[in-house]
């Protein structure tokens, strides 16, 4: 955890403000939270890193202007300076106010386009896992063709079932998606009815599930835990209703999982409605 992070944790602490679930839920918005979830993927620490990074530039930048207008402000006002200067011109001036900005710029531009390639880019990864979203739920398809690939729906809890699993309200979902942690998980993103988009903060991840079309990302969950995200694309009424619920677990308990899953579901009919859907509009 970052430095700032660390000491965002100790106030809200301080506060009183910890939320009141299971202690392993980590990636999740946190009452009078500043700043963001902790960075729980590679990806994601490197965003942190960015974003400090760009808040020192930002902070140096407004010092200098202050230190600036207080010098002029100060120096040059009518009672120290009662015959004004007529000079309309600076070559060295100009040539100065001119490059530092750029030069500025180019600093940002290069660990910005680094990450995001990086985040762009998926790793050799031990997983994949086909997320898709529908009005208003995801379908997570797991391909494992020696157990049976299977897929499942993943839908909100209500209020009151929330509340009886021990799970934030609506973040918490009936079949939750799960990780082995420490290891790499490559994500394919689609829609099966109108525009989603799959993102969980903690990970560093937001991509866009488009119908008809496959996009990837990956992440790594670096803790076990429980980790929370939403649909971020404006999809329709229930919109705000579609979470998405990660859990990151040590292998054997992923490995145990797979099996119990792939038991229930393998032998159902193919991811039902996503693949029908995908199938009317490519046929169309
Ligand atoms: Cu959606």
């Amino acid at each position: 955890m970052s430095r700032l992070g660390a000491l965002g944790a100790a106030l809200f602490t301080a506060l009183g403000a910890v939320p009141v679930f299971a202690q392993e839920i980590i990636g999740q918005p946190t009452d009078w939270g500043l700043g963001f979830q902790p960075a729980m993927s590679p990806i994601k620490v490197q965003m942190h890193d960015f974003h400090n990074m760009l808040l020192f530039i930002i902070t140096g930048i407004v010092l200098l202007v202050l230190v600036l207008l207080l010098f002029v402000i100060l120096r040059f006002r009518e009672g120290k300076n009662r015959e004004p200067s007529r000079t309309t011109h600076n070559t060295l001036v100009e040539i100065v106010w001119t490059t530092i900005p750029v030069l500025i710029l180019v600093i940002i531009a290069i660990p910005s386009f680094r990450l995001l390639y990086a985040s762009d880019r998926v790793p050799e990864s031990a997983i994949t896992v086909k997320a898709t979203g529908l009005q208003w739920y995801w379908n997570y398809e797991y391909e494992h063709p020696e157990l049976g690939n299977f897929a499942f729906d993943s839908f909100m809890l209500t209020d009151e079932e929330a509340a009886e699993a021990n799970l934030p309200r609506l973040l918490g979902v009936d079949q939750e998606m799960v990780v082995p942690v420490g290891t790499n998980v490559r994500v394919l993103v689609t829609a099966g009815d109108v525009l989603h988009a799959f993102a969980v903060p903690a990970f560093g991840v937001k991509v866009d599930a488009v119908p008809g079309r496959l996009n990837e990302t990956w992440f790594r969950a670096d803790q076990p835990g429980l980790y929370f995200g939403q649909c971020s694309e404006l999809c329709g009424t229930a919109h705000a209703y579609m979470p998405i619920q990660i859990r990151a677990v040590p292998q054997e308990e992923y490995d145990a999982w797979l099996n119990e899953m792939a038991e229930q579901y393998a032998a159902a009919p193919a991811p039902a409605q996503a693949t029908q859907l995908a199938d009317a509009r490519s046929v169309q």
